[in-house]
């Protein structure tokens, strides 16, 4: 039976403030990262002016591999790695982020790493904004409410592109740029853009002028790239949560598709290099005036993506609502519990089908090589007295979902570059900064509270996962 493509990218994502931590080592800045405490299932991070002296910070130490990386990656070595998605520490680079020159030890420090990585012949996929910005760059611009962030920005990019272009072939720009569709929370506009808001605040035009900016940057950073090296292969990164309707009533359809296109259009401009007309007429019947200038609409047209990274965790469903007569999303309000899915600890749809249509979705959008650059179950893993952890729920999680992908490439033809699994070594969550969230084929001893040894052991997962690997995942 045919299977995925030779050289077909198997591995193990990440990003470096999940991991690292040397929160200052090597000249590093602070980043929003750095700020955020540790909270919950239901109780959010909380985000503080600076860092606070006694306040539990998990970003800070993470799990150290800014010291133990080259013991990581022999790990990853041997479940067999093609590839390891990781992300540049922007504040490792420009530690406030409005320098004109960058830091070297910051630079030496990822020379190392993918040095480390191609040693064993394992290729870096890099991601250049992994909600990481620099914090001097929230409390003296605004975040991404400031066009300035533009020019900061495409100079880190155009700075690691010239430094690692012959190092890194794949790069992403901006992680998962569409979570601040939520824009209602805290955490997405926060992490996504460094965005404060202030009480009573308009949030939904500055999420848009933030977006925008971002496209702007990061178009203008995939065309750098392209003149550094014609070779280098430049993706966005989107979070896919496929929104279903709940019903096949007409107007829940109808909600389901606006809902799609709220929280999608982000990939549209990423890829066409335009803004979608409904996301214009929309701007138009809401009022907002965002400066959008003929440069920018220049710019977004030279800089299309070369392939979609993307996420893809649960599926969501929606349904209309007698309160909604224009069929609005709102995905603080708009979501609601399938009937058909279970869900994880934290409330996680769990629905393998839905990555294949997903991959589908995207690719009759599209047409453009896809990235499976994150899938993974969050989940409490118990440590036997013998070291072991038995996580058969991830291997069935992770099994049931590499079936659908076969499917969606063998059945359907759909272009699928790789999969690379989150956290294929336990590390911070980001949603709620704890550790007992994990993901990985490799436990990493370390608590909530930040106790621990930190001691590296493979999982069950491990073994299984590496025979995926080596059978390029004839053998489920
Ligand atoms: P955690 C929300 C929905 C889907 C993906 O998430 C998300 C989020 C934000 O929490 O984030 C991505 O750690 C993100 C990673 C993150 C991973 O999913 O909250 O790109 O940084 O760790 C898993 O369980």
């Amino acid at each position: 039976m045919p299977g995925f493509k030779e050289g077909f990218l198997w591995g193990g994502a990440v990003a470096a403030h999940q991991l690292e931590g040397g929160w200052k080592e090597g000249g590093k800045g602070i980043s929003v990262a750095d700020v955020m405490t540790v909270g919950a299932h239901g109780v959010p991070r909380e985000i503080t002016q600076g860092v606070i002296q006694g306040k539990n910070y998990p970003n800070h130490e993470a799990i150290d591999f800014y010291h133990r990386y080259k013991e990581d990656i022999k790990l990853f070595a041997e479940l067999g790695f093609k590839c390891f998605r990781t992300s540049i520490a922007w504040t490792r680079i420009f530690p406030k982020g409005d320098e004109l020159e960058p830091n070297e030890a910051g630079l030496k420090f990822y020379d190392d790493l993918f040095d480390e990585c191609l040693k064993y012949g394992i290729e870096p996929v890099i991601t250049l904004s992994h909600f990481e910005m620099p914090f001097h760059l929230v409390t003296e611009y605004g975040g991404w409410r400031n066009r300035k962030l533009i020019d900061m920005f495409v100079r880190f990019a155009t700075v690691v592109f010239k430094r690692y272009q012959h190092k890194v072939k794949y790069w992403m720009t901006f992680n998962e740029i569409n979570n601040q569709a939520n824009f209602h929370e805290d955490f997405a506009p926060f992490t996504n853009s460094g965005l404060k808001y202030e009480p009573g605040e308009d949030r939904e035009p500055v999420m848009f002028q933030a977006a925008h900016y971002e496209l702007v940057a990061s178009a203008l950073a995939v065309k750098a790239g392209r003149e550094i090296n014609p070779s280098l292969q430049i993706g966005c990164m989107i979070a896919m949560c496929p929104i279903y309707p709940l019903s096949c009533a007409p107007n829940d359809i109808m909600m389901a598709m606006n809902a799609m296109h709220r929280r999608y259009w982000f990939t549209d401009v990423h890829v066409r290099g335009k803004y979608p007309q409904h996301l214009l007429n929309y701007f138009e019947r809401r009022g907002f005036e965002l400066d959008i200038t003929e440069e920018d609409i220049a710019a977004l047209k030279q800089g299309c993506v070369d392939y979609i990274g993307f996420s893809y965790y649960m599926s969501f469903a929606t349904k209309a609502t007698p309160d909604n007569p224009q069929l609005d999303y709102d995905e603080s309000k708009s979501l609601v519990s399938n009937p058909y899915v279970q869900k994880s600890d934290w409330g996680w749809q769990i629905d393998p089908v839905g990555l294949r249509y997903s991959l589908n979705w995207f690719w009759d959008h599209y047409q453009l090589p896809l990235f499976i650059v994150e899938n993974g179950f969050g989940a409490i893993d118990v440590q036997e007295s013998d070291g072991t952890v038995n996580d058969q729920y991830r291997i069935d999680y992770l099994d049931a979902h590499i079936r659908e992908m076969k499917k969606a490439v063998v059945e359907d033809g759909v272009d699928l570059m790789g999969y690379t699994p989150w956290g294929c070594i336990d590390l911070v969550s980001a949603g709620t900064g704890e550790m007992k969230k994990r993901y990985g084929f490799i436990f990493v001893d370390k608590d909530n509270e930040g106790n621990g040894t930190l001691n590296r052991s493979k999982k069950k997962s491990f073994d299984w996962y590496q025979k995926v690997i080596a059978t390029n995942g004839a053998d489920l």
